[in-house]
């Protein structure tokens, strides 16, 4: 079957249920859906499949803190997911939850398939521990740094550095994220994925890849670099058990792109198709990813599918970052834009924000967003050129024809414009380049009022209707052409023009090439109106200020966490109210359940005071007996492990271990240090 007539599948990074939708995710889900919109206006039948990415560390992490189960938080931001992709008309065919019953049943299959070729084996790994929570730590529950650029790193990604993907026991200088204290490595067997043993089929299979280069290439250069084995097993409750062995679940990033086959599946049920003429013979699978899960995608997925015999994907579209206000994206420092809070709540247009992350750059570029350049795109481009266009050629027509499209001829010059746009608005979509179809649409607009205004109407009507008609079924047929060519950009505001041109059908149904079936004479346009409404400069200005708002509440508080943390300066006054003496260790034993602490009985002169020092690490009981150390004697007692401590031991803090004070000589228990 000829490559043009394989059934397409094109799918979307699954989004973690894990946190509200911001404008980083419609980077991808927007330039996608176009991308199907534009496959049907090519009279192709692609489906769009997509959906929750359940499984992972970070949701674990995420439903502790918030005291919730991971169940009922990723079923929260699923529905949320759910809800924002229909609000934005990204309309998928299906999407799905990978924790889904039949993507638990697809990832085991596929998983018993790799391990049938002999694709996984078990392995004893150093693997993160903490002591004090005595559990191990998978992925997000260790922190500490990327041994590689030496970047702070995050358990199975180096997010700040370099970018790498991280095995287990590779991140150095591990700390338990839940509790803070230093991790330490443990040896516990997990099963990897002989990802190295496809090293020659990668190279051969990246450099025939489609999609953008950046994927491509970028896959290609890990590729020749070195391929590591992959971990694809995690001590977690939740996620897919790996099959045959208790306390073990697949890695995330083997349930995750499953997902796209399991949803597939379930897609078919729900529609009578065939998930295998997708999967599991010749066809076109298209994945839209951000452009930091390209490994994943390009590299360890594409293994897979090879290493169980399921059909590869035919093309791979990563997009560049995204920016706010000129500033790396970020969450935490509240540079970010959250699609319901910030944008769809305040009333705007979704077809509003998707022109605009259509029409900023090239796909695989970074794009910025500031409240700023979209007025100025809503205003400048969609109300003046486009709006004003579309409202000019119908409200003329409906006051000097009765709103009836005239008769007249279309002119050769109107038409190879129409067709010339045709053709770059193709080449754009089959490039993955949105920008470079927006542009030439609206390059047709300009067109359109140039054509207007150079054919001035206005007069014609007094002097020649027949010309004047002619001129106006010219530019409704350019009408027409663009809300074709723009459907799938702006699908609701392009409906409403086709309603207003008086057209049969609808502008989602319509193929591109109707563009240059002309408008019919005598058929009556719909009620003339502004497609776009223009937004003033303090609409504008209101949406800035709730975002630098933010921004700067961050700050504040930041600042005072940092001024907190600044030593500050204390009087001698204040010195002089610390009781700090030397004491002689009477006793020293370890408490039950933890492996930091030791209970210590000591001589402080005046009395013996009980104190808990978290020193188990490095010294042993029998060793302290007798010795001379400092103790901070009148610290307000506190509780560890259940243990009243009175007071404190000092020692230099060495970060993996501590170093005792002691006096240079031997002074009676009690001195007094000053
Ligand atoms: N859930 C989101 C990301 O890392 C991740 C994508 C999975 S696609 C199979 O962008
Ligand atoms: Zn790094």
């Amino acid at each position: 079957m000829p490559s043009s007539e394989l059934p397409i599948l094109v799918t979307c990074g699954l989004p973690y249920a894990n946190g509200p939708c911001h404008i980083g995710h419609l980077r991808t889900y927007v330039p996608a859906d176009i991308y199907v919109r534009g496959l049907k206006k090519m009279g192709k039948g692609p489906i769009f499949i997509c959906g929750s990415d359940s499984h992972g560390t970070p949701i674990v992490v995420n439903a502790e803190e918030r005291g919730t189960t991971p169940t009922e938080l990723v079923t929260r931001y699923h529905d949320h997911f759910d809800d924002v992709f229909k609000r934005m008309e990204v309309e998928f065919d299906y999407f799905g939850n990978t924790d889904d019953p039949s993507n638990h049943s697809r990832t085991q299959s596929i998983v018993e398939a790799l391990m049938g070729e002999g694709y996984v084996y078990p392995q004893e790994i150093q693997l993160a521990y903490c002591p004090s929570c005595d559990r191990f730590l998978p992925d997000r529950y260790v922190e500490g740094t990327c041994p590689y650029c030496k970047s702070p790193a995050r358990g199975d990604e180096c997010d700040q550095g370099c970018g790498r993907h991280l095995e287990p026991g590779e991140i150095e200088e591990p700390l338990c994220k839940v509790c803070g204290s230093e991790a330490e490595y443990r040896t516990q067997k997990h099963y990897f994925f002989r990802l190295s043993d496809f090293s020659d089929f990668l190279i051969d299979y990246l450099e025939g890849l489609g999609g953008t280069s950046n994927a491509r290439n970028y896959a290609l250069e890990w590729v020749k670099q070195e391929l590591k084995d992959w971990c694809i097993t995690r001590n977690l409750e939740w996620g897919v058990k790996f099959p045959g062995q208790e306390g073990l679940v697949v890695y995330v990033w083997v349930d995750a792109p499953i997902g796209y086959i399991s949803f597939t599946e379930e897609w078919a049920k729900r529609s009578g198709g065939s998930w295998e003429s997708y999967w599991k013979k010749p066809s076109r699978i298209v994945h839209f990813i951000g452009g930091d899960i390209v490994y994943h995608h390009c590299i360890f997925w594409s293994a897979m599918l090879k290493g169980a015999s399921y059909t590869l994907p035919s093309a791979v579209v990563a997009s560049g970052m995204l920016k706010i206000d000129n500033k790396t994206f970020s969450k935490s420092r509240g540079y970010v834009v959250w699609v319901i809070d910030d944008y769809l709540e305040k009333g705007l247009h979704p077809d509003l924000l998707r022109y605009y992350l259509a029409s900023y750059t090239s796909h695989t570029k970074e794009l910025n967003f500031s409240w700023t350049v979209f007025g100025e795109k809503v205003n400048g481009e969609l109300v003046g050129a486009l709006g004003n266009f579309v409202n000019r050629a119908a409200t003329f027509t409906t006051k000097n024809f009765d709103q009836t499209i005239p008769e007249g001829d279309l002119d050769p010059e109107v038409t190879s414009k129409i067709e010339a746009t045709l053709a770059e608005v193709k080449a754009a979509l089959d490039e993955y380049e949105f920008k470079k179809l927006v542009d030439g649409a609206m390059s047709l607009a300009d067109y359109g009022n140039t054509y207007f205004q150079a054919n001035e109407p206005w007069k014609l009507a007094k002097t020649d209707r027949a010309r004047c008609g002619a001129v106006l079924r010219n530019c409704l047929q350019i009408a027409k052409a663009l809300s074709i060519m723009l459907q799938p950009v702006m699908p609701a505001k392009m409906e409403s023009a086709w309603k207003q041109l008086g057209l049969e059908g609808t502008a989602a149904e319509a193929l591109f090439d109707d563009a240059l079936v002309p408008v019919e004479a005598g058929r009556r346009l719909g009620v003339p109106e502004h497609i776009f409404d223009k937004m003033d400069d303090s609409m504008v200005s209101d949406l800035d200020e709730v975002f630098r708002a933010r921004i700067a509440a961050i700050e504040a508080k930041k600042g005072e966490k940092k001024s907190e943390d600044k030593m500050s300066t204390i009087k001698f006054e204040d010195f002089k109210n610390l009781d700090i003496r030397v004491g002689v260790v009477l006793e020293a034993e370890s408490i039950k359940g933890s492996n930091k602490l030791l209970r210590l009985i000591v001589d402080i002169g005046s009395e013996e005071r009980q104190i808990v020092a978290g020193i188990a690490m490095t010294h042993s009981p029998e060793d302290l007996v007798g010795r001379q150390i400092v103790v901070l004697a009148n610290l307000e007692p506190a509780k560890l492990f259940g243990v009243e401590s009175r007071g404190m031991l000092l020692a230099a803090d060495m970060g993996d271990s501590a170093v005792l004070l002691t006096p240079e000589k031997a002074v009676p228990p009690g001195s007094k240090i000053r």
